[in-house]
């Protein structure tokens, strides 16, 4: 803490007096959202009044001293409400969000960036997500500075306020391991230690294992322990048996305690320390209300405890901070082992409202029942250093795409391979954009095609590193250099991680006022490893792009463990995610131009006719394939490139009077032209329809309906466009290396009788001809479907070449 000994002092005073408002209001708006208004179902809605109540002397102390404008928070979903009234007594959240605190339009449950108008870093929810972000956010501000970017804005701590269970998740230890390789720094991890989860008690001795952990990884754990009471006690004459029946003090036993209050503390201790008359003196020196009040002093209840923790870490390695805490801290359940979702009675809400000195009707009043004249409080509260930026939320001009390099694709090309071209020749032509782009994956640089990339622009890393085998002229097509100059970031296997990384990379021009155009390969099949990882980072409103290379059972040899299935469907209903699976290297191109800008959008315009967030903006997801097909060699018209991003075109418009149409997606092109051809020998006019987004024209479809709904009846569906130039009563086709029913609601748009194929049980090895027969994906699938579904038999069948 700095200043002088009475600024300091005052200081204290002043937290102390925020420290009890913060209690009060977050406690408030709970019993509020729960009694006070009537949500129609009687419902109790809950409000996690013991996890919030666990930090608000934590959340006081960083929010009103501590914390700097470039300083990054991600907040315990469950300390919302603590955070939200920090936010009203900050100016930054108004009386009608708190107000309506888990209704519709009120304030957030657990803070949201999108949702919150409050200055929200880092979204939260679903446990371990918001807290692993910090660090890979860390890591991208170091890559933002190493580039010597974000010149007027300093660079922060990324702090991560966590709840003691959430190190239970996996993807926190997986983040950790990804830290140590890249040599984290600014990063503050302070963790609630209130020994409690949701159902249950936290093993003490589990956790301290956990400590040793975060040492070995090169943090600084510190931790907050005791009070300056318990301090105190501790020195004086029979203190030490008192320090050590604490420490020995199983957690269930303390909780107990803690619930049951002054009587119980005094009945326990003079049981056990009865040999010990030292400290039974020093016990009687406290009657029963000061008794507790010591018991419970632990140091995530003592601000100058905190202060002084803060104040003394280390700032040139990541801290862990473990804060000692009680659940429910200051309220009437405090430890009881399942005070998760306890609430507040009225009359309990009543006692503490006396407790703090609080009239009726001054409940929402920052200063009612302070001890310091509102002018002083007001004034503190001005010079919080946090707020004295003002708005947090930084933006950054766009990157100018330029001219997109051609790509001429020639004979047979795979989209896999074209991804890598398109990233190569980008490089190549060098510019604003190449320079922007940051590459990413999870051990998978090369087998996804990113290796020419990186060739080319080099592996990040704060310290250089030159790569072995070139300095010994030992050959290799892969240069593995390592500098700050790098462009792609090299992680582990673990899809979580870039999941994660992608969220961080993609807020860098919210976070550190700098665009960057990340860009991340996986697997496909290992989307759903990363899923969780991958919804938040949407949830948040990051920008990034992400290849799921190689797809379907087109990765023939590979087997069922590699093949995906449904991950088209999950592309589907990720909100946020324009998911696109071109066949052609020219359709990747255009699809890649154009997704450069679209995640740079920020458009306000939600206009629920036009809901594929063309305004708005938001990240990309190409399932790509490492099948090589026969490429066009078309010229791409406007028109063309325009139909190819608004989700599919006619590749073989049908002509009038026919009665049947093939509609694919992706790498299954050459059996729908295939089958088009044979069929066409003896019916009119087959129509052949490329989907290179089922996302987007099924969203676009969605949208024109209920627009329709709402009166616009000129509104129209781009799907619903090309599917009037089918007649009625003609039937479809629909194949993909995917699960059927990413193409099979088409048969809803206009009425049309569908046979949808795809893959519906796991794949295995083979060739691409063997699976494709036995999934039925193969030509003779395809008439056989068609023969279905006219009654009428086809002449010609596919002849294996
Ligand atoms: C991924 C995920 N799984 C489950 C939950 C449900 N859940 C919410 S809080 C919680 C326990 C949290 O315990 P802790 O982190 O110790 O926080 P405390 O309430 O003790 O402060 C659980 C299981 C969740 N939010 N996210
Ligand atoms: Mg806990």
């Amino acid at each position: 803490m700095e200043g002088s000994v009475p600024q300091k002092a005052a200081t204290l005073a002043m937290l102390r007096q925020l420290e009890r408002k913060v209690l009060w209001l977050s406690s408030y708006m709970i019993h509020h959202a729960n009694h006070e208004v009537d949500r129609g179902d009687g419902l109790k809605v809950g409000g996690h009044q013991a996890s919030s109540a666990s930090l608000v002397t934590l959340m006081t102390a960083l929010y009103f001293h501590v914390l700097r404008p470039e300083d990054r928070v991600a907040v315990k979903p469950h300390a919302s409400p603590v955070f939200h009234a920090i936010q009203y007594l900050l100016g930054n959240q108004s009386l009608d969000k708190l107000q309506n605190f888990r209704a519709f339009g009120g304030a957030q449950s657990y803070p949201s960036r999108t949702k919150d108008k409050a200055d929200v870093d880092f979204s939260t929810g679903s446990v371990g997500l918001g807290i692993a972000e910090t660090g890979f956010a860390s890591l991208v501000q170091d890559y933002v500075h190493a580039k010597g970017w974000s010149p007027n804005w300093p660079k922060g701590r990324m702090i991560g306020i966590m709840g003691d269970a959430e190190i239970d998740e996996g993807n926190v230890h997986e983040a950790l391991l990804e830290y140590w390789k890249h040599g984290l720094e600014n990063c503050w991890w302070i963790i609630d230690y209130n020994r409690q989860s949701l159902d249950s008690v936290v093993s003490d001795r589990l956790f301290m294992k956990m400590a040793a952990l975060f040492e070995n990884l090169g943090w600084k754990v510190v931790l907050i322990k005791y009070g300056k009471l318990l301090q105190r006690a501790f020195a004086e004459p029979g203190g030490q048996r008192l320090k050590e029946w604490i420490d020995d003090c199983p957690n269930m036993v303390y909780s107990a305690l803690v619930f049951q209050g002054g009587g119980a503390w005094r009945r326990q201790l003079e049981d056990d320390l009865a040999i010990h008359p030292d400290t039974l003196a020093l016990l009687r020196r406290h009657d029963d209300a000061a008794l507790a009040r010591l018991m419970t002093n632990l140091g995530g209840h003592d601000l100058q405890a905190i202060l002084e923790a803060f104040d003394e870490a280390p700032t040139n390695q990541p801290v862990c901070f473990i804060a000692y805490t009680i659940k429910g801290f200051g309220l009437p359940f405090q430890g009881h082992k399942d005070n998760h979702s306890g609430l507040m009675t009225k009359a309990q809400l009543g006692d503490l409202r006396a407790r703090e000195g609080i009239n009726q009707g001054e409940e929402w009043d920052k200063f009612a029942g302070l001890d310091v004249p509102p002018t002083e409080v007001e004034a503190f509260l001005e010079r919080v250093p946090f707020v004295a930026k003002g708005t947090r939320r930084l933006k950054a001009e766009p990157v100018p795409i330029g001219t997109f390099p051609k790509i001429e694709a020639k004979g047979q090309v795979s989209t896999q391979a074209g991804f890598g071209r398109v990233l190569d020749e980008i490089a190549r032509a060098a510019g604003p954009l190449a320079d922007r782009i940051v590459t990413t994956s999870p051990d998978v640089t090369v087998s996804t095609n990113l290796g020419p990339w990186v060739n080319r622009r080099g592996l990040f890393s704060m310290a250089s590193h030159e790569d072995v085998f070139k300095q010994r002229g030992l050959l290799s097509p892969q240069k593995w250099e390592m500098s700050p100059r790098g462009q792609h970031f090299e992680l582990g296997i673990a899809e979580m991680n870039l999941f994660l990384m992608l969220a961080a990379l993609g807020l860098s021009h919210s976070l550190f006022g700098e665009r960057l155009l990340p860009v991340g390969t996986l697997y496909d099949p290992f989307v759903c490893r990363g899923l969780d990882a991958l919804n938040h980072a949407c949830y948040q409103d990051s920008r990034f792009m992400v290849a799921g290379t190689p797809s379907g059972i087109s990765l023939a040899p590979e087997g069922g463990a590699h093949q995906s299935i449904g991950t088209p469907l999950i592309g589907m209903a990720q909100d946020g995610l324009a998911t696109f699976e071109p066949a052609y290297v020219d359709e990747l191109a255009v699809i890649m131009e154009w997704a450069f800008d679209y995640m740079q959008r920020e458009g306000q315009e939600e206009d629920e006719a036009r809901w594929l967030r063309d305004e708005k903006g938001g990240s990309v997801y190409l399932r790509l394939s490492t099948r090589p097909i026969d490429q066009l060699g078309r010229p791409m018209t406007g028109e063309l490139r325009q139909q190819i991003i608004d989700g599919g075109y006619w590749l073989r418009r049908p002509e009038p009077g026919s009665d049947l149409a093939i509609v694919y997606t992706g790498a299954v092109a050459p059996e729908a032209i295939e089958a088009a051809g044979l069929l066409g020998e003896d019916r009119r006019g087959i129509g052949v329809l490329a989907a290179t987004s089922a996302d987007r024209l099924s969203a676009g479809w969605h949208a024109a309906q209920r627009a329709r709904e709402q009166g616009r009846r000129e509104a129209r569906a781009h799907v619903e466009n090309l599917l009037s130039a089918l007649p009625r009563d003609a039937a479809i086709v629909t194949v993909t290396d995917a699960y059927p029913e990413a193409l099979s609601w088409l048969g809803g748009v206009c009425g049309h009788r569908v046979r949808a194929l795809g893959v519906e049980h796991f794949g295995q090895s083979g060739s691409i001809a063997e699976l494709y027969g036995h999934y039925g994906l193969d030509v003779n699938a395809i008439l056989t479907a068609a023969e279905g579904m006219s009654g009428r038999p086809v002449r010609y069948r596919f002849l294996q070449k």
